[in-house]
């Protein structure tokens, strides 16, 4: 029996090709950018591999060839696919839940630290031969120890960045749709409205899901109800930030300081936030390890495998 074919839309970790090409016909892209013209490279597949930035919109799903039964997206984030337009042709969605969530809460650590201790600004400042030397009053930032972490979305990767905040003294707080057990929350204070929320994010890290549910939820009336000189961290969505009230707000000093790694329309980045020396600015690599790239790819090749096989993946999204 030929083996199934599958469709990668972006170039993968080597060790996940490898195990794509071995247990498919596989076709594989050197590309790094979203395919253009995935319907017709779909032809005759069984399944597709796609990433963030890829749309795989209704109109796309509709078009895709019966013969198509699984989309597994190399993400955990499953935004860019319609869900339900693909269960309504009977195509299976798989995501890559888990196996990234501590590289992504690193990243989360790593934006709150680097914007609160002014890292971007003292980088720039050393490559650009402006360092004088040490200096009683330069760059002082905000040292995190003792503040309140305030966690919008508390699932695995809130709780992830919640075991790493407490290691650095911080007080973890968080808003959810529900609260969660004893054993998941641990000593994290929930907040069931965001009226007592806000008011504690001394640091406010966003760990919600995109879509439209949470588009452009940190907006000027929520960002006023923050403690002045807040700092805020964003490595789930852009989509949940609305650019042009945070960039008021870093210019106001409302907001001291901002990390970001993901942008409401990524790869361009609202141009506000380019000029202003207190944003870092990443280019969306919170789960970009070697070893979490590698898990992610075998997670979405395992879902593959389950649905081709007429079995239910641990990993389909319902
Ligand atoms: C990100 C992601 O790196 O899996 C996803 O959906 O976008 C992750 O891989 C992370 O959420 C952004 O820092």
């Amino acid at each position: 029996m030929p083996k199934p074919v599958l469709l990668v839309t972006r170039r993968l970790p080597q060790a996940i090709e490898a195990r794509a090409a071995r247990d498919y016909q596989a076709r594989l892209t050197a590309s790094d950018t979203p395919m253009t013209d995935v319907v017709a490279q779909a032809a005759g597949a069984n399944a597709v591999i796609c990433c963030p930035g890829d749309v795989f919109d209704a109109a796309l799903i509709g078009a895709l060839p019966e013969s198509v039964k699984v989309i597994a997206t190399f993400s955990v984030g499953y935004d860019h696919v319609d869900v339900a337009a693909a269960k309504a042709r009977g195509i299976a969605v798989c995501n890559t839940p888990d196996v990234l969530s501590v590289a992504t809460a690193e990243c989360a650590m790593l934006l709150i630290l680097a914007a609160a201790r002014r890292a971007g600004e003292g980088e720039r400042m050393i490559r650009a031969g402006n360092w004088l030397g040490w200096a009683p009053t330069q760059l002082m930032g905000t040292q995190v120890s003792g503040r309140r972490l305030g966690i919008f979305g508390f699932g695995r990767i809130g709780r992830e960045l919640a075991k790493m905040a407490r290691g650095f003294g911080m007080a973890i707080h968080y808003h959810d749709v529900a609260r969660l057990p004893p054993e998941l929350e641990g000593d994290a204070v929930f907040h069931p409205t965001e009226e007592t929320f806000l008011p504690v994010c001394d640091v406010l890290s966003l760990h919600a899901p995109g879509g439209a549910g949470t588009r452009h939820w940190l907006n000027a009336d929520r960002i006023a109800r923050l403690p002045k000189g807040a700092v805020v961290a964003n490595a789930a969505r852009g989509t949940l930030v609305d650019d042009i009230a945070l960039v008021a707000a870093l210019t106001s000093g409302q907001v001291a300081a901002a990390g970001l790694d993901v942008y409401d329309g990524e790869p361009r980045v609202n141009p506000g936030y380019l000029g202003l020396e207190n944003v870092v600015l990443l280019p969306h690599l919170g789960s970009a390890t070697t070893e979490t790239r590698d898990a992610m790819g075998h997670l979405a090749l395992d879902g593959i495998d389950a649905v081709l096989a007429g079995r239910t993946p641990a990993n389909l999204v319902r």
